[in-house]
């Protein structure tokens, strides 16, 4: 059983890059509906069960295709929503070198043309593989969790429903004021100490530590 857990700031908490319609339709609907999936899923295969990485990556491996794609989707949708804050800032110290060692000056722009570049839904990712930093972007449900030595360390959603209330066709309007004026830089850098094996990195949140309306809908 895994839980839909409450935005971490309020619907309109990142308005206008994203406006409070899109944010509720988008967490209210799509990530409830894949929870709601996963959960079904679940009970017809309790041995599927585990933490929600462990669904997912299990998933994988059996290629347990409609699993893999709820479940897959229901963490990188929590992710996503970890890695944007209406309160910004800039990456900095070592995380901030990490990134320049990786790319120079062109983080920004190589994580939008990754973006503008991938044909159809998905997702793109600001991720360590085996410590080093890389942007790549996954195909549909698919994620960066479930690949060996991979941390993710940001993600933003680029499935039309993401964008198309506020900006119709236009992902690149979408993926430049995301870059600009929402990723969590502070969870960027955590996720990164602990790709690093300092600290712990994010987890989906478990039913029990989630409380309020989700948990109650969840549980019911
Ligand atoms: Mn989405």
């Amino acid at each position: 059983m895994i839980v839909l857990p409450d935005l971490p700031y309020a619907y309109d908490a990142l308005a206008p890059a994203i406006s409070e319609a899109t944010m509720r339709v988008h967490h209210d609907r799509h990530h409830a509906r894949y929870v709601e999936v996963t959960n079904a899923l679940l009970a017809e295969t309790p041995s599927a069960g585990g933490t929600l990485e462990e669904i997912v990556t299990k998933a994988w491996l059996r290629s347990a295709r409609k699993l893999f794609n709820n479940a897959a989707q229901a963490l990188n949708h929590e992710f996503f929503w970890a890695s944007m804050t209406p309160e910004p800032g800039a990456p900095s110290g070592e995380f901030a070198q990490a990134l320049e060692r990786a790319f120079d000056t062109e983080a920004r722009s190589k994580f939008i043309a990754e973006g503008l570049g991938h044909f159809g839904s998905g997702w793109v990712w600001l991720a360590a593989d085996h410590g080093k930093l890389t942007i790549l972007s996954t195909h549909d449900a698919d994620t960066v969790v479930r690949m060996p030595g991979m941390t993710p360390i940001l993600v933003c959603d680029i499935w039309e429903h993401a964008y198309y209330l506020d900006r119709q066709n236009n992902r690149g309007a979408y993926l430049e004021a995301w870059w600009d004026k929402l990723a969590n830089w502070r969870f960027a850098e955590a996720q990164y100490e602990a790709s690093l094996g300092r600290g712990t990195p994010w987890a989906y949140p478990a039913a029990s530590s989630v409380s309020g309306q989700a948990a109650a809908a969840s549980a019911s």
